[in-house]
């Protein structure tokens, strides 16, 4: 798919994906809104930047693969991939609904095109990254893997089994990107178990560890390309991130974490979106 490298080009589709999120997620009447909403930047910059693939051919073999760990933040997932041509955004409706392809955590096996895996259950999708990543370094293709993790999903200990193991066959063609919005589903990661130190602790375990904000396009761009040339280690970026991002009134409040915006909400985060933009 063609690159768009302009700016407030991406800003723009970032805009529509947001809006996407929330009405998709009022019509269905539940659904992980504060996630969906601080990952767009992130999602738009991947799928319309960085990214090798070709939503007219979702399945074509020299991709690039993106895992989606916490799938929770399918809304944003779906959206993304709408907007970039993998299906028609009438079918976002329909999120959530009995017999649709868009579930509330993704399933491959529902036939959506685009996704990689089926996820939800927190803590896997590292491992299957790294099994992609060392099946083709194994082969001697030149091919990056991708995997999106929230800060919270960190606690679960097979994360930390599987970047032991990343480091250790030296997966130079993996990319983690960390959601860090220092939240999770009932109150902050330093209440709940404390992280840091982050950067410290993937470097101990032998990751090229990079920094960025989360919600900006061009230092995304710049980080995901810093991390894709570099050579020897695998790379993780601490991408930071507003939950809630783009809707002022709920920016930052994990109790924003899995609910859906009422019809009245849905008007008023829509005025707000449009005010930030
Ligand atoms: C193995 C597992 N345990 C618990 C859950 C329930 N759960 C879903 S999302 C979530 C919070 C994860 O926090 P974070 O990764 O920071 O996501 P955020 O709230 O920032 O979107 C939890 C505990 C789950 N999906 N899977
Ligand atoms: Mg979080």
């Amino acid at each position: 798919m063609k690159q768009i490298d302009n700016i407030e080009e991406l800003k723009k589709i970032s805009l529509e994906i947001r809006k996407d999120v929330l009405t998709s997620i009022n019509a269905a009447g539940s659904g992980h809104t504060g996630g969906s909403l601080g990952l767009a930047d992130v999602f738009t910059v991947l799928y319309f930047n960085i990214l090798n693939h070709d939503p007219k051919n979702p399945e074509w073999e020299d991709r690039d693969r993106l895992v989606l760990s916490i799938g929770h933040v399918a809304p944003v997932h779906y959206a993304t991939l709408a907007r970039a041509g993998y299906f028609p955004l009438e079918e976002l409706k329909t999120l959530r609904k009995l017999g649709s392809r868009l579930q509330g955590h993704p399933g491959k096996d529902h036939g959506l095109p685009g996704l990689e895996l089926s996820s939800g259950s927190l803590g896997q999708g590292l491992s299957v990254a790294v099994g992609m990543a060392l099946s083709v370094k194994i082969d001697k293709i030149d091919r990056q893997i991708f995997s999106i993790h929230g800060d919270g999903e960190l606690q679960e200990g097979s994360i930390w089994e599987a970047a032991m193991s990343a480091s250790h066959h030296k997966l130079d063609n993996i990319t983690a990107i960390i959601d860090r919005n220092y939240v999770q589903i009932d109150g902050k990661t330093s209440d709940v178990m404390e992280l840091e130190l982050l950067d410290e602790k993937w470097k101990s375990f032998g990751w090229n560890v990079l920094k960025c904000n989360g919600n900006d396009h061009k230092d995304l761009i710049n980080v995901l390309n810093e991390a894709i040339s570099f050579k020897g280690k695998p790379s993780v970026i601490i991408a930071e991130t507003k939950m809630g991002k783009g809707v002022k009134s709920i920016e930052n409040d994990y109790t924003w974490h899995g609910k859906a915006p009422s019809d009245e909400e849905l008007e008023d985060f829509i005025a707000q979106l449009e005010k930030s933009n």
